[in-house]
């Protein structure tokens, strides 16, 4: 037998950064919520990912009062450096797009000031629920059923849900009418996590005739690098002197400039897909972030983007709830999709521009070292670069 149904809301399915940044959007507000997530509080907060926020969720972030320590310990960068051809070009974003810059704050700290906030505040997110089951999504009264933490049934009656569980989640698969997009690439990341420091101030990514590389930081003292690998490649395959040589051969193209080794004690590998879902609601339904969409890493927008979704939705409910009016619940997948297609075409193009696919003719490699070089000496194309890197404005 199931304990007296709890009523709220909105019923939050999952606590990433689409979860969480609703949460809070809505309790900002006077809109609450609960957030249902199966993993523990320590796994979510201890799965390490990348964090370069677009300048718009820095604000928001300041804007919900969530900024202290991203600005205390963040790192800003006003721009990237590209290396192709044995050359290095920096493209100064702060220069080229008006003052915009990037912020590199690992998403699990991101998430964790969002937790902490909103426990903090009153919120509610249980840890460690399963069997999360969605019912009634075409009435007015849809419902989650679910077991906590001790095993026990429970149940959720909502005026919405928000389907944010990612994309191994379940609530897409309600989403009826739905077509999915999906493109795959022949290649993959080997990443390491490091102990050194910091081997350049901004982030550095190579196109190398031997694959791609990047550099990347994730605190002064641990250092995050990727170099191409194969799509199904195991990480125990990758001894760490392999690593290292491929490393400084692929970054290591100009001189004077040294990669600074240390102790490597993360290894895995990523695949790369692009993936969108043309629809994102269904009845009562909104679905939100990966659970819809899915970037390869190279733009760095996967996060931004699940982020974007997160005030969309917050502004269709804010209108139903202070207003009565049901427009821009009624076109949330079109307003997410404009900006999804944008996220996707950048991420797409600067994977196929930095990566060496080995499906693709001599013709086609040249064609993207063209574009590489189009980039470095056009202002009109490193804007273009830049003003997708640093986040488009939202709508
Ligand atoms: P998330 O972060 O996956 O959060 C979904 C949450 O839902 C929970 N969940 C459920 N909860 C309740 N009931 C269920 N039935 C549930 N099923 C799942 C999950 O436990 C999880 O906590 O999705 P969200 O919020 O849409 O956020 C998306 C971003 O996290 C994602 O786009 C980025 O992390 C993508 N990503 C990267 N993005 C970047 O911008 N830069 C990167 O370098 C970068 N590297 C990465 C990444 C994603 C990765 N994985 C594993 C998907 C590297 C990796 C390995
Ligand atoms: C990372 O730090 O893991 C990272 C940075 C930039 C990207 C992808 C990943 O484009």
């Amino acid at each position: 037998m199931s304990a007296t149904p709890v009523r709220t809301p909105v019923g939050i399915v999952g606590a990433g950064p689409a979860g969480l940044f609703l949460a809070h959007l809505l309790h900002r507000q006077g809109i609450e919520s609960v957030v249902l997530e199966t993993r523990s509080r320590e796994e979510v907060e201890g799965t390490i990912r990348a964090g370069v926020l677009e300048q718009w969720t820095v604000d928001l972030m300041q804007d919900l009062g969530l900024g202290d320590r991203m600005r205390r310990e963040g790192h800003f960068h006003r721009g990237i450096t590209l290396r192709f051809n044995g050359e290095s070009w920096h493209l100064d974003f702060e220069d080229l797009t008006g003052g915009k810059r990037v912020t590199v704050y690992p998403q699990h700290e991101v998430l964790r000031d969002l937790i902490a906030a909103r426990l903090a505040n009153g919120g509610e997110i249980r840890f460690g629920v399963q069997d999360v089951q969605l019912h009634g999504l075409t009435t007015d009264r849809p419902r989650i059923t679910y077991r906590n933490g001790d095993g026990e049934p429970e149940e959720l009656h909502c005026d919405f849900i928000a389907g944010c569980d990612g994309s191994q989640g379940t609530s897409r698969q309600h989403v009826e009418g739905r077509t999915e997009y999906q493109h795959l690439y022949p290649f993959g990341w080997l990443g390491i996590l490091v102990e050194a420091p910091p081997s350049h101030h901004e982030l550095i990514y190579a196109r190398h005739g031997r694959g791609f590389a990047l550099l990347s930081t994730r605190s002064p003292d641990i250092q995050r690098m990727y170099l191409q690998c194969g799509p199904t490649d195991n990480a125990a395959d990758f001894p760490d002197d392999l690593i290292w040589s491929e490393l400084h051969r692929r970054l290591e193209t100009v001189d004077g400039w040294t990669l600074t080794e240390g102790r490597i004690f993360q290894k895995n590998v990523i695949g790369m897909r692009s993936f969108v879902c043309d629809r994102m609601q269904h009845g009562r339904l909104y679905i939100a972030g990966d659970a819809a969409h899915i970037v390869p890493p190279t733009g760095a927008k996967g996060l931004n983007l699940a982020v974007a979704d997160a005030v969309y939705l917050a502004r269709g409910l804010e209108d139903f709830y202070g207003r009565g009016r049901r427009d821009r619940l009624e076109q949330y997948t079109a307003t997410c999709l404009r900006r999804i297609w944008k996220a996707e075409r950048f991420s797409w193009y600067m994977t196929t521009m930095l990566h060496t696919n080995p499906a693709e003719d001599p013709f086609e490699q040249r064609i993207h070292l063209a574009d590489l070089d189009y980039v470095v000496h056009s202002r009109a194309a490193a804007t273009a670069l830049a003003e997708n890197y640093v986040g488009l404005p939202l709508d």
